[in-house]
């Protein structure tokens, strides 16, 4: 059977994925990214300082990681070393950023995965928004409507949760998600001046002044968050990972993982750690011309692979070839150290775990492992991607409240570059929601842009195959799963989800 789910709903953008299905099995996928836009080429003969702005546009959820990796790629040209504030207050705006996403992800794109909806139906408490709820989903589901398809009906039979405390509990915190999500951007807007698509963070630092009043409300926002994201988000996905335990052993995918630097300390250090793993054997540090990009089955003139800056441009095919050869995506194939890798926040937890340099993040998975009785090569699937997004959230908001109270109040975090440089490259490596993010600079004459690429977290994930036809991450954790019912594919769509793609940043 050969299924085709296009668009994949729920997630950033607009995905095509084929599978073909023999014997209750997957035996081959594909991932296709259907558009194209070319922010690369809009940024040449720009002022460097405007990839900072222009690169954010690349998406509406993780404008915030390029923003940081193109003023840390334009810093790393300069050598510009930034001050202890504006280390903090980026941290402070990034990491916020981070939450909401991860809480968007979890709530409003996975959940329903897993909740049954019409349990809504059985509600007789008097929470004001459960009550609009269940009225919104009564008129939905009798509504018979076909297309679009009402929002939350369920789409497969027979496979979400049949406790029904248990999916109202989920439902509640579902609603209850807004306003958390809320107060993260609310976060973000105090130093960032605004979300999406901050204006203050700048190469050299952060242009808002941390005043008293800015930082108390940061701090108070934060512990609000704190409460949120430990009793309700952590414990709902700890709950659902007991519920479908198998999702422990379904979307493993290979077993490469590789992760940049992000949330720096004030002794320099990371809080996550960057390197590359290959079956649980991690190698600190990461050289970032290694990483190359192949577009043999991409729909460019350009066949084979081709290190960051290397080409000056990329060239569409002519139609014919767009459709009548084996290329199938606009997304080139990145490969590190010729390695398939996957990215994000299972690839966080598992090498920072394997390096051993960050106890709390230790500590917390080997209380997790003895309670669900799993091991940190389970965090290599669906329910693994999920605990690990938990995982990094708690530990984001303990150290954004850590930093807002080392802040020194008053000081700017921010450093006046003295004039436009001239033939210099550099590269910003941090980690967004999903994952490694890499941008590269060749800036040449009075400033100005000659090239500019970025390796991006999703690019990684639904990379299609390489030159030598080996398929990307989420083509690998499709290839091999066992389907329970053909009718009722749903470890597919389950499996998709958990790597959270954003198709705005795939092909960009
Ligand atoms: Ni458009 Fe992005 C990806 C993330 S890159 S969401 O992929 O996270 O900064």
């Amino acid at each position: 059977m050969k299924l085709t789910i296009d668009p994949v709903t729920r997630i950033e953008g607009h995905l095509k994925v084929n599978v073909e299905i023999k014997n209750s099995k997957i035996v081959s996928a594909k991932c296709s990214a259907d558009m194209y836009r070319g922010l690369e080429k809009a940024l040449k003969g720009y002022d460097y300082l405007t990839a900072i702005q222009i690169t954010q546009r690349t998406c509406g959820c993780c404008p915030y990681a390029h923003a940081e990796a193109a003023a840390l790629a334009i810093e790393d040209a300069l050598q510009i070393e930034l001050n202890k504030n504006a280390k903090l207050l980026r941290n402070m705006v990034i990491g916020a950023y981070k939450l909401k996403d991860y809480l968007l992800h979890f709530y409003t794109l996975s959940s329903l995965d897993f909740i049954n909806i019409n349990s809504i139906l059985e509600y007789n408490g008097n929470d004001i928004k459960m009550l609009e709820f269940k009225k919104y989903v009564l008129k939905e589901i009798s509504s018979k409507k076909v297309f679009p398809s009402p929002l939350f009906t369920q789409k497969y039979k027979n496979v979400y949760i049949e406790n029904s405390k248990f999916n109202l509990t989920l439902i509640k915190h579902y609603l209850e998600n807004f306003e958390a999500m809320k107060k993260a951007a609310e976060m973000v807007k105090i130093f960032g001046a605004k979300a999406p698509h901050m204006t203050t963070i700048e190469a050299g630092g952060i242009t808002t002044k941390p005043t008293a009043d800015r930082l108390i409300k940061y701090i108070n926002l934060a512990k609000d968050l704190k409460e949120f994201i430990y009793n309700k988000y952590f414990e709902d996905v700890l709950r659902v990972a007991k519920y479908f335990k198998e999702y422990f052993k379904i979307g493993k995918g290979v077993n490469n993982f590789l992760t940049f630097n992000t949330l720096q300390n004030l002794d320099g250090s990371y809080m996550f750690v960057a390197g590359f793993s290959k079956d649980f054997r991690f190698e600190e540090g990461v050289e970032p011309y290694e990483i190359v990009e192949y577009s043999n089955y991409a729909y460019y003139k350009e066949n084979g692979g081709y290190k960051p800056l290397e080409l000056d441009d990329l060239h569409p095919v002519d139609l014919e070839e767009f459709e009548n050869s084996e290329k199938y995506t606009w997304s080139r194939a990145p490969r590190y150290k010729g390695h398939v890798v996957e990215v994000g926040p299972a690839a966080i937890v598992i090498n920072t775990y394997l390096s051993g340099k960050n106890h709390k993040l230790n500590k917390i998975v080997n209380k997790i492992n003895s309670e669900l009785d799993i091991s940190i090569k389970d965090y290599n699937s669906v329910m693994g991607r999920h605990l690990s997004r938990a995982i990094v959230s708690m530990m984001i908001i303990d150290k954004l409240i850590e930093d807002a109270l080392n802040v020194d109040e008053g000081v700017l975090g921010f450093t006046q570059l003295k004039h436009p440089p001239s033939n210099v490259k550099g590269v910003g490596l941090t980690e967004a929601t999903r994952g490694a993010l890499a941008h590269f600079i060749d800036i040449g004459e009075n400033g100005y842009i000659r090239n500019y690429e970025m390796v991006v977290p999703t690019t990684w994930n639904i990379s299609p195959k390489d030159n030598r036809d080996i398929p990307g991450a989420l083509e690998s954790m499709l290839i091999g799963t066992h389907i329970k019912d053909e009718n009722n594919p749903i470890e597919i769509s389950r499996i998709i989800r958990s790597t959270d793609p954003c198709l705005a940043c795939a092909v960009h």
